[in-house]
């Protein structure tokens, strides 16, 4: 059986990237919410809704377990869907958490995401849960997801709004940097420069494929390469017109994939 991942749109596309690494033997099938993105501004109720809707709809797949690979919907929805479960179902903000408590050196953790995600104050909730002396400054940076979009990855516009919103974290003297948003990790190289060395970025997108991987180990799920696949070995699917998603896809995809 597969593995279900979905998001509010392309963003996740970094989170199945990374579980085609770190488990390349699983099946994956990928729902981009492409219709109703973003999340990041909408209220719990709805995204509880729309995250209830898409699992049932990946049920049909068969999944044997769901990555919800959006921060903002593993904030607000994944506690309550996890709960009302059968099947594993993970998020992306534990995962993210317990690597940047593990990497700071001096308790001073930033997390940047979407205003949903920061506003929920979760990564606070869980990284203090962990270690409670540790201290969290969040900065939502609403403006990263469009120019990700944009393609303007490596862009002067993109170095201007980083610098602008990075600006109150650096006063804060963090040492580790959580990139708590799906595309995030696609402007890791401007944020290094920003940042400097000292300062480590965690990419939780790569921490939850690992937690996925010890999870489907520990419950007897991992698909063994021998066995026939039925079907394609990833499959995606979008709410809405998928062109944009193709883009992005081809661009940030292995090769094989494409
Ligand atoms: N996938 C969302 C997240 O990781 O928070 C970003 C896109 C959005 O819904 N705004």
């Amino acid at each position: 059986a597969p593995v279900g991942v979905f998001d509010s749109g392309i963003g996740g596309l970094t989170v199945a990237r990374e579980i085609m690494r770190q488990t390349p033997e699983e099946r994956i099938v990928y729902f981009g919410d492409t219709a109703r993105v973003p999340y990041g501004s909408k209220s719990q109720d709805t995204i509880v809704r729309y995250s209830r809707q898409i699992i049932r709809f990946l049920r049909t797949k068969g999944v044997k377990a769901i990555v919800i690979a959006c921060n903002t919907a593993s904030a607000y929805a994944l506690e309550i869907v996890a709960k009302e479960s059968d099947i594993p179902i993970i998020g992306v903000v534990n995962a993210g958490a317990r690597a940047a408590v593990s990497a700071t050196r001096n308790g001073k953790i930033g997390v940047i995401g979407t205003e949903a995600t920061v506003r929920s104050g979760v990564y606070t909730k869980v990284m203090q849960e962990m270690r409670p002396d540790i201290e969290v400054t969040g900065k939502a940076c609403p403006l990263f997801v469009p120019l990700v979009e944009e393609g303007l990855w490596h862009d002067s516009v993109t170095d201007e709004m980083a610098s602008r919103y990075l600006t109150p974290l650096k006063g804060r003297y963090i040492d580790t940097l959580v990139m708590g948003c799906t595309h995030y990790p696609l402007l890791r190289s401007t944020l290094r420069r920003l940042l400097g060395d000292e300062v480590t970025l965690v990419n939780p997108a790569y921490e939850t494929a690992i937690e996925l991987k010890e999870l489907l180990k520990a419950h007897g799920l991992n698909r063994n390469p021998e066995d026939p696949l039925e079907g394609e070995k990833y499959q995606f699917y979008v709410s809405d017109l998928a062109e944009k998603f193709t883009d992005f896809a081809t661009s940030i995809l292995p090769d094989e994939v494409k």
